[in-house]
């Protein structure tokens, strides 16, 4: 799988790739990432990738010109490939566990990030597949939601997880919100780890993490209840 991002900030993408599960699934060599700055795709001197709005108003747009010149270079690079160029933004749809799982199935991603207030819609209108966005709170540009979907994805592709931390995945990833969590000392600030946790009875340690699932499922997601249960993939 590869992922270009069209970015003003190439370095943020720096903060997922070098560490952890993302960075060993790339080591893996399970997927390749490319990061493009529109800058490099300007002509006037000052390199210029913003202007006014038309219309007046506070802030400034992004220029259709230089992210279509990236796009075309993008498209170039990947040859025959199939892109799909998503646009990181307010407007978009939510992401969701469901979405992550379809677009594992894209052989390329293109990762559209804007700043300032956004991008020239008739850059959109003819370049953009498809719109996400992380939820309903004011960020400063599509470069984080851009990596959450990155880490999302990649840790769903096949070798990606260990096989512990599959089994976990798989285990957690049922519409239920997660079990709590114990590990040494067996007593803390007062506070004992549950006794069935140590007993040894493989049975009802299971039966006792779904109970506390649904327990705290009810009490802090009741939405999830309502619900179809949500598929691994
Ligand atoms: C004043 C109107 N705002 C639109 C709701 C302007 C505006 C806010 C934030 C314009 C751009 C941005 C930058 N945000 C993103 O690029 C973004 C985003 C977000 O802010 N929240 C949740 N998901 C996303 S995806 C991209």
């Amino acid at each position: 799988m590869r992922f270009d991002a069209i970015t003003l900030f190439p370095e943020m993408f720096d903060a997922v790739l070098d560490y952890g599960i993302t960075r060993r699934a790339l080591d893996r060599g399970l997927y390749r990432f490319k990061a493009w700055n529109p800058r490099d795709f300007t002509d006037d001197p000052h390199r210029t990738v913003d202007d006014r709005p038309y219309g007046g108003g506070p802030g400034m747009l992004m220029l259709a010109e230089p992210l279509d010149r990236t796009l075309n270079a993008i498209q170039q690079d990947l040859a025959s490939e199939d892109l799909w160029v998503l646009h990181f933004s307010p407007r978009g749809r939510p992401l969701t566990h469901q979405r992550v799982m379809e677009l594992k199935d894209k052989p390329a991603l293109v990762l559209l990030c804007g700043r300032y207030e956004g991008i020239d819609e008739r850059l959109l209108q003819r370049r953009v597949d498809e719109e996400l966005s992380l939820g309903d709170f004011v960020l400063s540009g599509g470069e984080l939601p851009a990596l959450a979907l990155m880490d999302a994805l990649i840790r769903q592709l096949p070798g990606a997880l260990n096989d512990a931390e599959s089994a976990m995945q798989d285990s957690f990833t049922n519409g239920l919100i997660d079990c709590p969590h114990y590990t040494r000392p067996d007593v803390w600030q007062g506070m004992a780890v549950p006794e069935v946790l140590k007993s040894g009875n493989h049975a009802a340690i299971a039966k006792w993490r779904h109970d506390e699932s649904l327990r705290l499922t009810a009490a802090l997601r009741p939405d999830l209840l309502r619900q179809p249960q949500q598929e691994t993939d």
